[in-house]
């Protein structure tokens, strides 16, 4: 495997970067996790807008252009023979001291991974998966706005780590107030009466760019899609459910809290979205090898 590493690609056995890079010291950094399919980047564009967004966000300065940026994933793509993978892709703050100040941090690094993933077991996306809602809730906006796709995932992790030892594969994550935000690594959606439902980012949700695939995709079926502040009443009542993300793409939920969802088994608005969703993969997204 070659890795990018500020220009240069590495062996997996030389990608190192060091002790003091504040990423690791402090989680200080922002990344993208974007796919690619059938030869191409999905939605690239959108993950390089999102970096971009996330770096304004904590006053760090990306050493590249947008343009730049684009070419460099796709060339790490192509450097790894990538044709249906995952790309991970880091900017962290770089090289500083041991103390806080990101000003002694001169040299923010860009790092990009292109390899494989498979988020949850493939039985799960034909029967659907069981979820619970988790104690540790969503960080607040005004401490650490969930919006920003930071290095520093230990709010997420601990909700994870709530949702295995409960036997799930995902948590839900409530925000202070109680209302649903989102899991740990997707966004989550309802079906009720026929309309399609997510919280709104104000609740404490990532801007999610397969959310954003999902609403535009149900839209176009002619389903009204709404962002309502949700309850975990309004979960367990929901006719369908479903999470997003670019790892997970669209997974059906089942069971929630013990309560079964709907018919307990995957909804048809959930299924025609993943047929949908497969069909978009298949023919868009930045060309690797033309
Ligand atoms: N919420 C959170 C907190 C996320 O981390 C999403 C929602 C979905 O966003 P996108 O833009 O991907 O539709 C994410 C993304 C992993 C992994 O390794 C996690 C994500 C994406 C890819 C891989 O667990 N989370």
């Amino acid at each position: 495997m070659k890795i990018y590493i500020d220009g240069k690609y590495c062996g997996e056995k030389n990608a190192k970067i060091s002790v003091f890079d504040h990423g690791l010291l402090y989680g200080d950094g922002i990344f993208e996790g974007i796919r690619a399919y059938h030869g191409r980047v999905f939605k690239l564009k959108e993950h390089i807008d999102r970096l971009f967004y996330s770096a304004k966000a904590i006053l760090l300065d990306i050493p590249m252009s947008h343009a730049e940026l684009m070419r460099a994933v796709v060339e790490t793509c192509r450097e790894n023979n990538i044709r249906d993978g995952y790309i991970r892709l880091l900017v962290t703050r770089g090289a500083g001291t041991l103390g806080l100040n990101p000003n002694r941090c001169k040299d923010p690094s860009v790092i990009i991974i292109a390899d494989h993933i498979q988020l949850y077991p493939p039985e799960l996306y034909e029967k659907g998966m069981e979820i619970v809602t988790v104690a540790t809730t969503r960080n607040l906006h005004s401490a650490l706005n969930p919006a920003i796709k930071s290095l520093n995932y230990l709010n997420n992790v601990l909700a994870k780590i709530e949702a295995n030892n409960a036997g799930c594969e995902e948590a839900i994550m409530l925000n202070a107030e109680g209302f649903v935000a989102e899991c740990t690594g997707d966004n989550i959606f309802i079906v009720k009466a026929g309309q399609l439902m997510t919280p709104p980012l104000s609740a404490g949700a990532l801007y999610g760019i397969t959310r954003g695939v999902v609403m535009d995709l149900a839209r176009a079926e002619g389903v009204s899609v709404a962002e309502p502040n949700l309850t975990r009443y309004d979960l367990f009542n929901a006719e369908e459910c479903f999470l997003t993300g670019t790892g997970a793409e669209l997974i059906p939920v089942v069971k929630i809290d013990g309560r079964v969802i709907g018919a307990g088994k995957p909804g048809p608005l959930t299924r025609t979205l993943v047929d949908k969703y497969r069909a978009l993969t298949k023919s868009s997204g930045e060309p690797i090898y033309e």
